[in-house]
């Protein structure tokens, strides 16, 4: 069996608890456990002086390769080009991108430059996975180094509109380098779609192969003068572990305190980092607008936001948590009582364990982003769940998600009302209808876990860009 080869942008410090925050890393993690191999990427660190050196780390069936990033590679690769620029577009909030021209020159320089360390330690039969936004040149780098490995690319994110994606500026070379790869895997059939449009109106390239774009039947592209296949992989969890998990935390000190906090209140419960694509300022609008419609609610709901940091260091996301810190002060001023704060909010992380109780405690997961390429949160929320009295799923619209967990409440995040509306059912719902919309989500999430997600993909990756016979493939 060839040996998986995993780039992405960070490799996750690996602790006795799984990885820290982060969807990418957590799947990504579990599926490479499975099957041994290599993970290659970014350690994390920001190196001062002196050229960053390449560290191997072997633990159990995994080799860690990972490399330090000069300040300027760091500044223009990641907070640049990457979390700036396509985060925003990827997105769709065109309003928010920002592009300066030598950022877009590191991001192309720093993808060279990684592929360039990779290069060494690859043998002629690796299959190599590259995942996400930061690494779109990886594969036209490593072609270039003399790499005739096969090269496929998992993209978490949303692929926005060709519309959108055309206010990039360097739009158009992002494509033809996905297009170097020979498989590209989407979270959604929507993503798919999106590509292939991009690439027939865009690119004058071709698509031969029809809607739906599911797993396992890629459509064939040819553009830029490539071949290469696409396809839609949502994402999965482990439900099973998931639910061992938040039965075992339950007996935890910080569920039992929580709990006796709590009295006989409902609790409605939401983790995200805190990024502005996850909707959060609208979510607490909306509980507010729950508080205000539904007054048996005061003081009978607590409404528990854990909300880590993230890219702290970015204006965007000093501003997103000015703007909900305003907004949960002027709430909690508003509805509070001597006994009773409606929002708990904890910018803090917690581990993956409390996180389950809390889920499997809580009477609704409430889960609203404005754009998502899956969001993880909301299967594991299900997962977590007691068969026998399951809370209720509250779930964007705009999430990946949305897609598979029908059984949940599909709102639409940016209809405050429709939301506290769908807030207020969730919280009387009948055990029968709580217990087969959760039948339902269980049921989706177990034949689509993340092991599932990885064989798919790697399986289609095995057969190659559609052009080349596999046997071609070292
Ligand atoms: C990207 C895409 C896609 C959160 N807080 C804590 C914590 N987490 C864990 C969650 C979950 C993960 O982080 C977050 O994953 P999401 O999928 O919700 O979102 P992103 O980080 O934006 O991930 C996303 C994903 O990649 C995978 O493809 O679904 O659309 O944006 O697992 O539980 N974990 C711990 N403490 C926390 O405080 N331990």
């Amino acid at each position: 069996m060839s040996r998986l080869i995993i780039v992405s942008n960070r490799v996750a410090p690996i602790s006795e608890g799984g990885p820290a925050a982060g969807g990418l890393a957590v799947g990504v993690y579990d599926a490479l456990k499975e099957t041994g191999g290599m993970w290659f990427g970014w350690s994390g660190e920001v190196v001062s002086s002196g050229q960053p050196q390449l560290q191997l780390v072997e633990q159990g069936p995994v080799t860690f390769a990972t490399i330090g990033l000069a300040r300027r590679d760091y500044d223009q690769y990641y907070r640049g080009f990457s979390n700036a620029t396509l985060w925003p577009a990827f997105h769709y909030r065109a309003d928010m991108i920002q592009y300066d021209g030598h950022d877009f020159e590191g991001y192309w320089r720093v993808n060279t430059w990684l592929a360039q360390q990779l290069v060494p330690l690859l043998r002629a039969d690796d299959v190599i996975w590259v995942h996400d936004y930061h690494l779109i040149p990886f594969a036209q780098a490593l072609r270039a180094a003399g790499v005739k490995n096969r090269i496929g690319f998992f993209l978490h994110i949303p692929f926005p509109a060709a519309q959108v994606l055309l206010a990039v500026p360097p739009h158009r070379a992002l494509v033809e380098a996905l297009c170097s790869f020979d498989l590209l895997g989407f979270q959604t059939q929507a993503d798919v779609r999106a590509f292939c449009d991009y690439v027939v109106h865009e690119a004058a390239g071709e698509i031969e192969g029809a809607e739906p774009f599911v797993a396992g039947a890629p459509v064939l592209v040819r553009a830029f003068g490539r071949s290469l296949r696409a396809a839609a992989y949502p994402i999965g969890v482990y439900p099973d572990e998931i639910a061992q998990l938040a039965k075992a935390g339950a007996r935890g000190k910080s569920v039992r305190t929580m709990r006796q906090t709590l009295h006989d209140r409902k609790l409605i419960m939401s983790v995200d980092r805190l990024d502005y694509s996850k909707g959060l300022v609208e979510r607490f609008r909306a509980f507010e607008r729950l508080l205000d419609q539904v007054p048996a609610c005061r003081n009978n709901v607590s409404f528990v936001q854990i909300a880590p940091p993230t890219r702290s260091d970015m204006h965007a996301y000093q501003d997103i948590r000015l703007r909900l810190e305003s907004e949960l002060g002027r709430i909690n001023g508003r509805f509070a009582e001597l006994d009773w704060t409606p929002i708990r909010y904890i910018h803090r992380q917690y581990e993956r364990s409390v996180l389950a109780a809390l889920f499997r405690q809580s009477h609704v997961g409430y889960v609203t982003p404005l754009r998502d390429g899956m969001n993880l949160v909301a299967k594991e929320y299900v997962s977590a769940q007691d068969p026998d009295d399951p809370g209720v799923l509250v779930l964007s619209r705009f999430a990946g998600a949305a897609d598979e967990l029908t059984g949940a409440l599909i709102v639409n995040p940016i209809d405050i009302d429709g939301m506290a509306q769908a807030l207020a059912q969730a919280l009387s719902m009948p055990l029968a209808e709580r217990r087969a919309r959760y039948r339902d989500m269980i049921a989706q999430l177990r034949s689509n876990n993340v092991s599932v997600w990885r064989d798919t993909f790697l399986r289609d990756l095995a057969q190659g860009n559609g052009q080349r016979p596999a046997a071609n493939a070292a």
